[in-house]
């Protein structure tokens, strides 16, 4: 039996010590978070608080609460000195922090909210970078690093089980928690996901917008041919932890893709990168898949603000260029 704590204390390089800090204090948020997941209808911790976010999104009472855990976690550990986060408007830096705080972390800390009210599957997204900054823009030089730059990159899913899934680079692993005994069992090793699947991942309900290489591979994946696994079955949750953790074990396509041009709000996707495409895409990679825009890799974005909304098709390493395919035109 490998515990968490056992598997930090095997990692390499000058940073692992305060890197294995970092994740330990993201599990033990993940922890209390789990608690009051499980009991929120029973306290009155469902439904909104009433307020608005700047993105126009109504604010539930989970979304602000589990961001203060997070944010007092990683505060504890001295060791994070700038935090973005889906609930807060501005990059967080804290100077104080920066003598022991060699990390910047982004996290969404509770995705998937619109499952809270019915009892459905969410998680907390994180991905963790160096710290780059000096001088006057410093909080922006750590916050908006392209995913490449990642450490660490990580998901806890909070299901029948609670799960956490963690690449430090090194492949990736999933640790569940036995809550008896209040520890973190790995459970999933240097998880592979297939080079090809037959499953697909997409809100159908923005049919009508989708671009014409989205429409274009759709259609292509839902053919029947028998010799190359067609028709793919499809399964959508609307929890992206959910979503891409069955794609990563099971292989597929995870699809959410910008409306295309004048037909919608979402031109650039509905997605963030910092906390959601990018960590999701160093999981990915790291277990043998791909993570795409549908036009360029993910990780090598250069992020321009800590709330950018990018496309993201993710999966299956043969699905992603596919798809790729389609939205270059090459394939109709
Ligand atoms: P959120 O951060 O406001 O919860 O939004 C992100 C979520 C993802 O978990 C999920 O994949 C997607 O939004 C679902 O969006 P939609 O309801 O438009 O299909
Ligand atoms: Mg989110």
């Amino acid at each position: 039996v490998t515990t968490l704590d056992a598997h930090l204390a095997g990692g390499r390089g000058p940073d692992a010590a305060d890197l294995a800090d970092l994740v330990r204090a993201l599990a033990a948020a993940g922890v209390t978070i789990a608690d009051e997941l499980a009991r929120a209808a029973l306290i009155g911790q469902l439904g909104t608080t009433g307020d608005t976010n700047v993105q126009g999104e109504k604010v539930k009472k989970l979304d602000v609460w589990a961001n203060d855990v997070v944010v007092a976690a990683l505060d504890a550990t001295g060791r994070a000195c700038t935090l973005v986060s889906e609930e807060m408007e501005e990059i967080r830096h804290r100077p104080e922090r920066c003598a022991g705080g060699r990390f910047a972390v982004c996290f969404d800390p509770v995705d998937g909210s619109s499952n809270l009210d019915v009892n459905g599957i969410v998680g907390t997204i994180f991905s963790v970078l160096p710290r780059r900054g000096a001088g006057a823009d410093h909080a922006r030089a750590d916050a908006l690093q392209p995913g490449t730059a990642q450490v660490a990159a990580g998901y806890i899913m909070y299901g029948p089980s609670t799960l956490l899934m963690l690449t430090t680079g090194d492949g990736v692993h999933g640790f569940t928690l036995d809550r008896a005994q209040g520890v973190w069992i790995r459970t999933h090793t240097n998880v592979r996901i297939p080079a090809r699947g037959r499953t697909y991942s997409i809100n159908d309900g923005n049919f009508t917008r989708w671009p014409d290489g989205v429409r274009g591979f759709v259609e292509h994946i839902r053919a029947i041919d028998v010799a190359s696994g067609r028709p793919y079955t499809a399964r959508y949750a609307g929890s992206l932890v959910m979503d891409v953790h069955r794609t990563l074990l099971e292989g597929g396509i995870y699809l959410y893709p910008e409306d295309a041009a004048g037909s919608g709000k979402q031109s650039t996707g509905k997605l963030r990168l910092m906390y959601e495409c990018s960590p999701m895409g160093m999981l990915v990679e790291s277990a043998g898949g791909a993570a795409s825009t549908g036009r360029a890799r993910v990780r090598e974005l250069a992020p321009t603000s800590p709330h950018q909304r990018v496309p993201l098709l993710i999966g299956s390493l043969e699905d992603v260029r596919l798809a790729e395919e389609f939205y270059a035109a090459r394939r109709a």
